[in-house]
């Protein structure tokens, strides 16, 4: 006879990954309205930035040197509980039992070269970021950190793109709930 497990997550954790510009935050917010179930939000950026949990601004790069020890500190008690939606251009760190649902979103460079001139990225930031995309770097860091069977690769170009993706990420959700007794 099986024992329940009374630790088991109710909630699926699902990571939102992909260049900068290609659509996370978006993606994010729009699924925290449609799911069906209750998601907190995490923007890791955003997290790295309010808790401090850096060593300093990198100002070449502008952007932080993240402490990925006391990120993951910080994070770990909401991981494990589940019912989270993880916003972030980084995926190689979290520990692969946090993670349910990793979802990578791509864009055309030219559009995605677009989007960051838009956001006044410094030229060198837009560059590397466009190069990043165009090696596809954050779908093979995915590859290399995560089960691929986890791994879903999802084009957020258009409205229509984001609208059928997030229903996507909504009829996995609730797959995650039966397969797991919910
Ligand atoms: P990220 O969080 O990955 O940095 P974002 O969600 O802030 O990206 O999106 C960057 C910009 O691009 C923002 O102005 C919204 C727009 N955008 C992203 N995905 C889109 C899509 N599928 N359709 C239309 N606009 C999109």
């Amino acid at each position: 006879i099986m024992e329940p497990d009374q630790k088991a997550k109710h909630f699926p954790v699902i990571l939102i990954t992909g260049t900068p510009g290609s659509g996370k935050t978006t993606h994010a917010q729009l699924l925290v309205q449609e799911s069906p179930i209750p998601l907190q939000y995490v923007n890791v950026g955003d997290l790295v930035k309010d808790k401090g949990l850096h060593e300093g601004y990198d100002e070449e790069w502008q952007s932080y040197i993240v402490d990925e020890d006391k990120l993951l500190d910080e994070l770990e008690p909401t991981a494990s509980a589940g019912g989270l939606i993880l916003d972030w251009h980084t995926c190689d760190i979290f520990p692969e039992r946090w993670i349910d649902l990793v979802v990578v979103l791509r864009c055309d460079h030219t559009q995605l070269w677009e989007r960051l001139e838009q956001r006044n990225y410094p030229i060198n930031k837009i560059q590397e970021n466009n190069e990043s995309e165009i090696m596809q770097s954050v779908l093979d860091e995915a590859r290399k950190s995560y089960d691929h069977g986890i791994i879903v690769e999802l084009r957020s170009e258009t409205t229509d793109d984001l609208e059928n993706n997030v229903e996507r990420i909504v009829r996995w959700i609730l797959e995650w709930r039966s397969n797991h007794g919910f």
